[in-house]
């Protein structure tokens, strides 16, 4: 699992990146309609009766300079309200507790999670990243994959998760990783197909979720491809980024979108 850097996300708490514009191009939805979408519900979500707050965690490789901030800024996008708490780690889950936030979000070295405290569930990283990049991928795709050939690219944690999304949208799914028994795991648990020759992969599918920490060349892609790519570091060659309809990246802000709203949804659906 990739670590994110202070650099990677250095443009995230003043939206430099305005994924917003970007999604809305390339997908037809704004970072909150999204990840509204991701989670299962529908129309304008009035968030801000959610009080969020994001605990630094200092184990393991330590606080990631910008990260809390930077989870906060996403959070507030979609209409929560939200604090960074002054405490750390244990100390810092408890304020919040104390301090009565609905919702608690930190990330150590391998998980990310946003805790509902009202209703004691979790919604992880992985699987919100998972889900906000298959839906923009759907999205970009025209709205529906059913009977489309979709390749996941990495058989890890967000990869895994992917594929089983994906084939639950209908898509007909293909998956292939550098250690290709990695693939072909998911290939008979899953019932999706593994691919060995990665390249040859790349080269016949259009629509691509990228759940690998790894760039390719251009010359390999198909012209028009969809590239959805969660993946750090994220980096096009020039004939990439010509042949791409639609590259879908940035590096936090898809993924905590879809945890948040996902685990205000615990509560909402309820009270539906
Ligand atoms: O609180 C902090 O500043 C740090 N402990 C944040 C650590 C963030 N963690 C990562 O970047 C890991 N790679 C895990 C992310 C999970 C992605 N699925």
């Amino acid at each position: 699992m990739t670590r994110l850097t202070p650099e990677m996300i250095k443009g995230v708490p003043d939206d430099r990146m305005d994924l917003d514009s970007k999604l809305v191009r390339m997908c037809g939805t704004t970072v909150k309609e999204m990840a509204i979408q991701a989670a299962g519900l529908s129309g304008d979500v009035d968030f801000s009766g959610f009080d969020v707050a994001v605990v630094p965690i200092t184990s393991g490789l330590g606080v990631i300079g910008g990260f809390a901030k930077s989870v906060d800024a996403i959070v507030r996008r979609l209409g929560m309200s939200s604090h960074v708490t002054e405490g750390t780690d244990v100390q810092g889950f408890s304020e919040a507790i104390r301090d009565g936030a609905d919702m608690i979000m930190m990330a150590d070295d391998t998980m990310f999670i946003a805790y509902n405290v009202r209703e004691g569930k979790q919604t992880n990283n992985s699987w919100g990243t998972a889900m906000g990049y298959s839906v923009c991928l759907k999205n970009a795709a025209g709205g529906d994959l059913s009977g489309k050939d979709v390749l996941v690219i990495g058989a890890g944690f967000v990869g895994t998760e992917a594929v089983q999304i994906l084939k639950g949208m209908g898509a007909d799914v293909s998956v292939t990783d550098i250690v290709y028994e990695k693939a072909e795991r998911l290939e008979s648990k899953y019932g999706v197909k593994a691919l060995k020759d990665v390249e040859a992969a790349i080269s016949s599918h259009r629509y691509i979720l990228n759940a690998a920490p790894a760039s390719f060349p251009g010359k390999i892609m198909a012209e028009g491809s969809v590239i959805s790519t969660p993946g750090v570091p994220h980096s096009f060659d020039d004939e990439g980024i010509r042949k791409a309809k639609a590259i879908i990246h940035d590096p936090l802000e898809i993924g905590t979108a879809v945890m948040a709203v996902n685990s205000a949804a615990f509560t909402l659906k309820k009270n539906l």
